[in-house]
């Protein structure tokens, strides 16, 4: 091969379109195909009128520019001050004139902060469309969301756009440790460049942050809970301050994860007891310094006395001392305390799924004004499906934050396309009954329920240095929906999964319909052939990929996935109802009665609160095994009918991500039979019954399954 030849395909596969592509998620920002839309936009923008001059403001304008040239094929000119009609008139309540307030100033009252306004107006007899906020933030949340009106090819003839977010603290978790490994990371290593930081300003530092700012997502936590208290000392100090600096004009904050046992750690101390005076001195001290170095530092994210991670209850205090040191070590600079309630201990004989609530609740009411409770949407850990954990609505004095697992821990890692919005929005709609009917989970986590102020949501990073950040091209849709959920968890997935789909690959209906319906089904799909009705946590140990059932061996009981299926030859499943380990007790008594009964308890759900025979009656009179062994086959028939839709998409998009979703779904094929047979051989050993009718039989044996061993899943 000729030196030039090989210079060429080298620069053919490292820059070809379609990698940036992949880059680019769903800012794609693609020219508008449709003559009659681009008509009316172009008719409808005639010029951009920026009244800031912040740095946020330049990346607003920078940002319209680039979205309105490329979308529309031509330049947009910036002018300097109105003139004329149809210009996109963009700046902040106080940067605008008094005749243009005077046609929003009402709309004004109908936002918070960070929210914005999008409306047409009528400025001496010339009709104008002004993006604004309270703040700059909030005006680039309007640019943000005006892009998208025109990415998902709406109307913008007549706009009148009012939003605001209806949660405050919107963070990724990033479980990102400092030699740039990932745990339960599956699209590469960390972004962080720890080493080569703060000089060294990467450009994805630029783009995560506008990624995060599209969707609304204002705070990021930068170290894993499982922390490594090097962070805190001014070597690391200087570089998460450079990354301060960039998320900044992003609306974006810092958070960082503190190690309890810091103090000790790097601090010279002998005790991190949160009692010992010159322990909350340290603290306050070490506050002070990061505060001085980032003034609008978020806060602390911890992990405490939970897997091994060191926490008060080492000196005999509990989690309200230690969350309060801390929370008044940041109070003076407007600091919160994300305090997580994943706790539970291989020392409590209870049921794994009560130890949080058991712990936390009798809590309620004393943590300081800025402590956030920070719980796991289920009680046990990220399962396909988990009932809400029953904290939620059991803390009416404690401001509780919503933690979703982005990252595809037990749900086939960034191989399997999975839409979890479908997953959040069934908790967040989930009802607590805390005050009565309707008292849904959204509710809680939006602070509307009980009047609480501080409000967050956090979902742990799916993020890495990946070309196309995810891993899988699809998973990009659930860090969208994450944000679009946390900007207002009343969002219907299907409506998320239709924007996203449109922003990121084609307005074309016949790829968006057929697309966003394998979208919506894959989740349901994953827990059929994994963990049909009810079944939880019987994933393959430590890096939790691939089926281990038969897992009974190791130290910690409720590590081992016989604790949670519980099968023998007379049943399956874990009763945790009244004549079980009661766990339906630590819900309102509404829901603990409809999961208590098993009449009433909802059939997805039913191994997770019962232990039924193999002849139980299912509602389709089909017998539990029976029901059982046909959800795992319609699991893997529902990844076939995946595949069957992508592969009509082909013309509709580019050849690699086409290509690349393509070969995953086959991969994820070839693991949901694994999956369905894996599981039915090793519970057909209890069940003593054939497969029935419609089940193919599994090419290999039990013991084939068992043997297989993957010794470098990532993330572990
Ligand atoms: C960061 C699960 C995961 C751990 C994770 C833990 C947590 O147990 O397997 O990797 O640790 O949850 O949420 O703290």
């Amino acid at each position: 091969m000729t030196l030039l030849r090989f210079v060429y395909l080298f620069l053919l596969i490292s820059f070809s379109a379609s990698a940036q592509k992949d880059y680019r998620l769903w800012l794609q920002y693609d020219k508008i195909t449709n003559l009659q839309v681009t008509q009316e936009y172009k008719m409808g923008i005639k010029g951009i009128v920026s009244l800031g001059n912040s740095e946020t403001s330049t990346i607003s304008l920078r940002e319209l520019e680039s979205g309105l040239t490329n979308m529309l094929g031509n330049k947009i000119e910036i002018k300097s001050k109105i003139e004329g009609e149809n210009n996109l008139i963009i700046g902040s309540q106080s940067s605008l004139s008094s005749d243009i307030q005077k046609n929003i100033l009402s709309d004004f009252k109908r936002i918070n902060n960070e929210g914005f306004i999008i409306k047409s107006i009528s400025l001496k007899n010339k009709k104008q469309i002004v993006i604004t906020g309270k703040n700059d933030v909030g005006v680039l949340y309007g640019v943000y969301n005006f892009l998208r009106l025109l990415q998902t090819n709406k109307s913008i003839s007549n706009l009148n756009v009012i939003d605001s977010p209806k949660i405050n603290l919107r963070v990724l978790n990033h479980w990102d440790n400092l030699d740039r490994t990932v745990e339960r990371g599956y699209a590469g290593f960390s972004l962080w460049n720890w080493q080569k930081l703060p000089d060294f300003i990467d450009q994805r530092y630029i783009d995560y942050a506008r990624a995060n700012a599209s969707v609304g997502i204002n705070g990021t936590v930068l170290t894993n809970v499982n922390a490594n208290a090097l962070i805190l000392t001014p070597q690391y100090l200087e570089k998460v301050e450079a990354l301060a600096n960039v998320f900044r004009p992003y609306g974006i904050k810092v958070y960082l994860t503190a190690r309890f046992s810091a103090p000790i750690e790097i601090g010279g101390l002998k005790t991190a007891d949160p009692k010992d005076a010159a322990v909350a001195n340290w603290w306050k001290e070490k506050a002070k310094e990061i505060y001085k170095r980032i003034p609008d530092f978020g806060g602390f994210l911890v992990k405490a006395n939970s897997e091994g991670q060191p926490g008060p209850q080492n000196y005999g205090r509990d989690h309200v001392d230690g969350a309060n040191m801390l929370a008044d070590a940041v109070a003076p600079f407007g600091g919160v305390i994300m305090w997580r309630a994943f706790v539970y201990s291989e020392h409590d004989a209870n049921d794994r799924a009560k130890q949080a609530y058991a712990e936390f609740q009798p809590y309620d009411g004393k943590f300081k004004a800025n402590v956030i409770v920070q719980v796991k949407n289920g009680a046990i850990d990220f399962q396909p499906r988990e009932p809400f954990h029953p904290l939620f609505g059991a803390m009416p004095k404690t401001p509780i934050m919503m933690e979703f697992q982005v990252t595809q821990e037990y749900l086939g890692f960034s191989t399997h396309l999975v839409y979890l919005p479908k997953l959040f929005q069934e908790v967040l709609e989930s009802d607590t009954y805390q005050k009565g009917k309707g008292s849904t989970v959204a509710k809680v986590v939006d602070g509307s329920l009980t009047n609480t102020k501080l409000t967050g949501i956090a979902g742990v990073s799916n993020i890495g240095n990946d070309l196309n950040w995810t891993g899988h091209p699809f998973a990009q849709a659930n860090w969208y929906g994450f944000g679009r959920l946390a900007w207002n968890p009343y969002l219907d997935a299907e409506v998320i999964a239709d924007e996203w789909l449109r922003c990121t690959f084609s307005n074309n209906k016949n790829f968006i319909n057929p697309i966003k319906n394998m979208m919506i089904k894959s989740r349901e799909a994953v827990i059929n052939y994994m963990t049909p009705l009810g079944l939880h946590h019987i994933m393959d140990t430590g890096h939790h990929y691939g089926p281990g059932p038969w897992v009974s061996d190791l130290s910690r009981p409720e590590w081992n996935p016989t604790y949670y299926h519980k099968a023998d030859k007379n049943g399956i499943g874990f009763d945790r109802s009244k004549t079980g380990t009661n766990a339906t007790a630590q819900y309102a008594t509404q829901v603990e009665k409809i999961f208590d009964n098993l009449e009433t308890c909802p059939e997805q759900d039913l191994l997770w609160f019962h232990h039924v025979s193999w002849d139980y009656k299912l509602k389709n009179g089909q017998t539990l095994w029976s029901g059982m062994a046909l959800k795992y086959q319609e699991g893997v028939n529902q990844v076939q009918e995946m595949q069957n839709s992508w592969n009509k998409a082909e013309k509709y998009i580019d050849a690699e991500r086409f290509k690349e979703v393509q070969m995953l779904l086959q991969i994820q094929y070839k693991e949901a039979k694994w999956w369905r047979d894996a599981c039915l051989l090793y519970f057909q050993q209890y069940s003593g019954k054939e497969l029935p009718v419609g089940v193919e039989k599994p090419t290999e044996t039990l013991e084939y399954f068992k043997s297989l061993k993957f010794p470098f899943a990532p993330g572990n």
